[in-house]
């Protein structure tokens, strides 16, 4: 049954259909029904640390075999999950709204995988899919790379058992997020390694907290803002809009005059400059609640 109250559907779906220009800024709620967790609250600990304490700088420079297990897990996990229907509801709005552009902080790849036009996905916390040298000198940069595991020291560590001595031996994946799964040593010599300047360390190309993020996709994201005379709206689906840029995308939008639609799970999680008159806050599941309000 649907779970938007009929008023405010009303309301916003006129809204919609005469808006333009419209912003949304994406987090790691909406994958939350694909199964894969938020960094906040429930599920976010990784181990023993939170996903904030391991996307750091400082982390890779203590311990890079750490954050690569780490992010080398996020890959596997995103890439056996689904797209569900708010990234596919959002994909297919995009199609129909030409001056429409979506800010994602996801990494997961799974806006995409729904067939979101790349030129209106800006990503802005970057990508798990895209590594890059760590060596400070060296620009080498890959994207889309797949490979599962990123290197064969990687591979996620699997419990064998004998089914029955009939039946195929068959493996079982370990949860290594678990505290109770040893984790196995990496060296840093099984690490990927930089296949241009030959000795760097490849890292993760995400946006770690005290690194600046992509300037391409920052000044794509400020001409949009800058040509456009007025923003009709910005929807904030599944984040707790509380890690900056991103977060201020919001403020900058409604001072261009948008209209702000809040889909979340928690009530509490507004927006830092709270709910004015004229916003909605829909609450409940990104993947319930996205496909009804754009129908
Ligand atoms: C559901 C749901 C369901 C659940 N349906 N909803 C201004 C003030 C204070 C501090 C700063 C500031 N400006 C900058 C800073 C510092 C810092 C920052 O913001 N700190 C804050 C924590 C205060 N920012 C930075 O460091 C940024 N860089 C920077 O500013 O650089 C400056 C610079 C300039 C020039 C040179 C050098 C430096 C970088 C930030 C990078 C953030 N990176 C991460 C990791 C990415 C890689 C990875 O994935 O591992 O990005 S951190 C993590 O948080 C990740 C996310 O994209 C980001 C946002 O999280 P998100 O998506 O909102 O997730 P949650 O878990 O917080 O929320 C989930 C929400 O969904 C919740 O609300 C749930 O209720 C909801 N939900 N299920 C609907 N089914």
């Amino acid at each position: 049954p649907p779970v938007v109250p009929a008023d405010e559907l009303k309301s916003f779906s006129e809204h919609l259909q005469s808006s333009t220009t419209i912003l949304t800024l994406l987090g790691a709620g909406l994958s939350a029904s694909s199964g894969l967790p938020t960094f906040r609250g429930a599920g976010g600990l990784w181990r023993t640390h939170t996903a904030q304490d391991l996307a750091t700088p400082w982390a890779w420079a203590r311990d890079p075999g750490l954050v690569w297990q780490f992010y080398n897990y996020r890959r596997h996990m995103a890439l056996s999950v689904q797209p569900n229907r708010a990234h596919i509801a959002l994909a297919n709005l995009t199609h129909h709204k030409p001056g429409f552009l979506t800010l994602s902080q996801n990494v997961d790849g799974l806006s995409q995988r729904a067939g979101h036009p790349l030129d209106k996905l800006k990503l802005l916390h970057g990508s798990l899919f895209d590594v890059k040298c760590s060596d400070f000198w060296c620009k080498y940069k890959e994207q889309n790379n797949f490979t599962d595991p990123i290197v064969p020291a990687l591979a996620i560590p699997t419990d064998e058992t004998d089914i029955t001595s009939n039946e195929a031996r068959r493996t079982r994946e370990l949860d290594i997020s678990d505290t109770g799964v040893d984790l196995p040593e990496i060296s840093l010599r099984d690490l990927p390694h930089c296949p241009e300047c030959k000795h760097g360390v490849l890292r993760p190309g995400v946006v770690w907290f005290g690194e600046a993020l992509p300037a391409d996709v920052i000044s794509t994201v400020d001409n949009f803002i800058q040509s456009s005379p007025k923003i009709d709206l910005i929807m904030v689906i599944g984040t707790s809009a509380s890690v900056y840029p991103a977060a201020s995308y919001v403020d900058t939008a409604r001072a261009k005059g948008a209209r702000v639609a809040v889909v979340n799970m928690d009530r509490n999680d507004e927006p830092a400059s709270g709910m004015m008159e004229g916003d909605w806050f829909f609450a409940g599941d990104a993947a319930q609640i996205v496909p009804e309000i754009l129908k």
